[in-house]
């Protein structure tokens, strides 16, 4: 299979996050993307492109231009009223204050630094890249994407996430053509962005599998009773499932999102990749075992379509490049 990848993920890099009441160095760094193409190569798994540009426009598809712009800026501005440190603001927009007003920075968990807008941009052109070589007849394709987008909406960041590079792709391939697509997302929190972004159109049909929001990030969007409004109501399904659950109890969720995928019959499927349902992912409460990614990417070969893999979460080191790879290996050989 085919990787996309660029260095460019390595200027984002913050010092801290806060989690825990502790501020610790982020889970969210660049090993990740550095230990996933290590196994790559050495799993000799096909080809590594670098990036081309695609500049702002497919973004603006999907995300706000003040929000663009915003973020564009938005560390030259930070410096200029705190000095160079990471910004890492706390925003506090509760039940009973105005929903109308939108907040510029946000997540205290979602550092901004120097580099972050050239890293998320470059992200963004990692899944582009991959989504035009797929335009351009490529069957499966894996967008090596850091940082991750699955919690970007159109107008707000948050948990690690900028800009959605899955919606985005999402987005560039209904504007080249295909008709439906559907974005299937198994990172272990679920993607509110994503969600957001399609919640009320039927061309782009959502499912997603993930820790129920009760108990985990980002706690106020992945009920089970979301599904879809206007033209989008019966186009967006949630499948929130208990802290602790294992490859035995996700395969039944999983079979349900494939079925319905099926009878969908989208041209693409966007599969936003988290292995942060990894038994020993460090911020993360699921069992998977690494043996168990192989099983997954055998179950998502028998949709027989088209498929994008877009990396999103997933933060135990030792074991995200094998996780990973196990996915798409399982994929290729199914
Ligand atoms: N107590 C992705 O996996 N903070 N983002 C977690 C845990 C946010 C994860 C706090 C986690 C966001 C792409
Ligand atoms: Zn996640």
């Amino acid at each position: 299979m085919l990787t996309v990848y660029s260095d460019d993920h390595r200027l984002q890099n913050a010092r801290f996050e806060l989690i825990d009441g502790k501020l610790l160095p982020p889970f969210e760094n660049p090993l990740r993307a550095d230990r996933i193409l290590t196994q790559v190569l050495q799993m000799g798994l096909g080809e590594v492109l670098p990036i081309e540009d695609f500049g702002l426009e497919p973004i603006l598809r999907v995300h706000d231009p003040h929000y663009v712009a915003f973020l564009q800026r938005a560390w030259q501005d930070w410096v200029m009223a705190h000095g160079e440190y990471d910004a890492l603001p706390l925003n506090w927009a509760v039940r009973t204050m105005r929903h109308d007003r939108v907040p510029e920075t946000i997540d205290a968990g979602t550092p901004i630094t120097s580099g972050t807008w050239e890293a998320v941009t470059a992200s963004v052109n990692v899944a582009l890249t991959a989504q035009k070589q797929m335009t351009q007849g490529v069957e499966a394709a894996f967008a090596l994407c850091r940082p991750p987008g699955h919690h970007a909406a159109k107008d707000f960041y948050g948990g690690y996430c900028f800009l959605n590079n899955a919606a985005i792709a999402a987005q560039a391939f209904r504007d080249a053509g295909a008709e439906r697509v559907a974005v299937l997302d198994l990172d272990y929190h679920h993607g509110n962005g994503t969600q957001a972004i399609f919640y009320d159109r039927s061309d782009v049909l959502f499912i997603s599998l993930h820790s129920h929001p009760s108990q985990e990030f980002p706690y106020f969007l992945g009920f089970e009773d979301e599904l879809g409004e206007g033209k989008g109501e019966g186009y967006n399904q949630n499948y929130p499932l208990p802290v602790g659950t294992d490859w035995d109890k996700y395969q039944v969720a999983l079979g349900d999102a494939l079925s319905r995928i099926k009878a969908y019959d989208p041209d693409v499927v966007v599969l936003s990749l988290g292995v942060d349902t990894f038994e020993h992912d460090p911020i993360s409460d699921f069992k998977f075992k690494s043996d168990d990614y192989l099983k997954i990417g055998v179950e998502l070969a028998s949709l027989k379509k088209p498929t994008l893999f877009v990396m999103e979460g997933g933060y135990a080191i030792e074991q995200i490049g094998v996780n990973v790879v196990n996915v798409l290996l399982g994929f290729e050989n199914a």
